[in-house]
């Protein structure tokens, strides 16, 4: 153990002119000071060296029980997510609580060293025997000093369709899951969905709990459970605490349609997760030509006010066979795949793996501020446009005034003059 750092010197802040020193008492950040110029590092004091630095990224909807599985005991071969469900029911059948946990922390520490200090997980739980479930649980214990992790109790094959599926859901509560889960688009009919949408609220209302639904995750124009989540939402209050992930089909939805249900996802409050790798590697797979992104409509919601954050959602998983546990790489794939690289977005773009994230989790202590626990990142770069260009892991992770990670700078032109033998 580190000792604890008494400040953060040479730090720029986003939306601020100028250097700040972040003061640090006792885990928490303290009075936030402008430096007129740039300071000589004292003792347990952590140097920026003028880069950007901003709260600890999140990663809002990843799917850790199934990180690392890609392969076993196949390869989806058609890049749909119905054949990932499909291989996930083969891999899920030879679970065991040290293969969860094994693979659930190997993924957790390649989050932490890339910056990512609170993480969403949906653990299927259409499982009689909820063995990834309660690893889970216990994983959540067991790296608590790194991360800060909430479970969703995801219903992969169904809360309507699958065996015992509400029974499922509420003992997954009971056990502790801090989240419920649903998948309206793969219940057998829509009257299903409808149906499991207006449960799972209800469930979560009734055990204090939030909401994340992995909804009309599907290229389908006539998959409208969204409407019937934002509507639940609106009806109990809940909104804030409502998470609709996916959403793949308002990307398909004609703009007279949206124009109405935009009114109703404002009156709502709902937040929005997006996860655009995922997104283009699923969807669009039933498309010749023109084919379709499959994503959300996120500029559009960012306008209306509304919260979106990104996600990874998989990490080599039936579903999907990269990842690498950079939130830039996703943050970057997300604004090529939604027409963002306007400078206007690319300003404001690290709140889509920051404070929207953090909206979406719903945490009520975060952020760079004065009596905020002393968690941050230090970037490589003095601007987001720096930041993405390079796509550079962070210099440092700061968890409550503890240095949890920290790695050199790369100087990419050195590098390239290094690299570079006869030209
Ligand atoms: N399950 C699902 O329904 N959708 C996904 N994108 C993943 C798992 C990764
Ligand atoms: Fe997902």
């Amino acid at each position: 153990m580190t000792d604890c750092l008494n400040a953060v010197i040479n730090a720029r802040l986003q939306g601020r002119d100028g250097l700040y020193s972040l003061a640090i008492e006792n885990g928490r950040f303290g009075a936030i000071t402008s430096q007129s110029a740039e300071l000589k590092a004292l003792h347990n004091q952590l140097d920026a060296a003028g880069n950007l630095v901003t709260p600890a990224f999140v990663e809002p909807h990843i799917h850790l029980d199934a990180a690392m599985t890609a392969g076993e005991p196949r390869w989806n071969q058609s890049g749909t997510l119905f054949e990932g469900i499909e291989c996930w029911g083969e891999r899920k059948a030879t679970l065991t609580r040290d293969d969860v946990i094994g693979r659930a922390e190997q993924t957790l520490r390649l989050f932490a060293a890339h910056g990512i200090q609170y993480v969403r997980t949906h653990v299927d739980v259409t499982d009689p025997q909820l063995t990834a479930l309660q690893a889970m649980l216990e994983v959540k214990e067991r790296v608590s000093g790194y991360v800060d992790l909430q479970i969703v109790a995801f219903p992969q094959e169904g809360i309507w369709s699958f065996r015992n599926g509400r029974e499922l859901m509420e003992e997954a509560v009971r056990l502790g899951a801090d989240v419920v889960g649903g998948i309206p688009h793969f219940e057998h009919t829509r009257d299903d969905g409808v149906a499991s949408v207006r449960w799972l609220v209800e469930l979560a209302q009734r055990h204090d709990l939030l909401v994340d639904v992995h909804c009309d995750e599907i290229d389908d124009p006539g998959s409208r459970f969204l409407e019937v989540l934002a509507a639940e939402a609106l009806k109990l209050d809940y909104g804030s605490r409502v998470t609709a992930s996916h959403t793949c089909a308002m990307g398909s939805y004609n703009d007279a349609y949206c124009s109405r249900l935009f009114r109703l996802l404002k009156m709502s409050g709902l937040r929005f997760l997006c996860m655009p790798t995922e997104s283009l590697h699923l969807q669009g797979r039933f498309d010749g030509y023109p084919k379709r992104r499959g994503l959300t409509r996120v500029p559009e919601l960012l306008d209306a006010g509304l919260k979106v954050a990104f996600g990874q959602d998989s990490i080599r998983d039936p579903w999907y066979p990269m990842g690498n546990g950079n939130m830039l790489r996703t943050l970057d794939s997300g604004l090529h795949a939604c027409h963002m690289l306007g400078m206007n977005w690319i300003d404001r773009s690290l709140e889509l793996i920051t404070d929207n994230g953090a909206a979406a989790l719903h945490l009520q202590q975060y952020g760079i501020a004065e009596g905020l626990p002393a968690r941050c990142v230090v970037l490589q770069g003095q601007t987001p446009y720096e930041v993405l260009l390079n796509q550079r892991p962070v210099v440092a992770s700061v968890r409550d005034g503890q240095i949890l990670v920290q790695r050199a700078a790369e100087d990419p032109m050195a590098a390239l003059n290094n690299t570079l033998v006869s030209v």
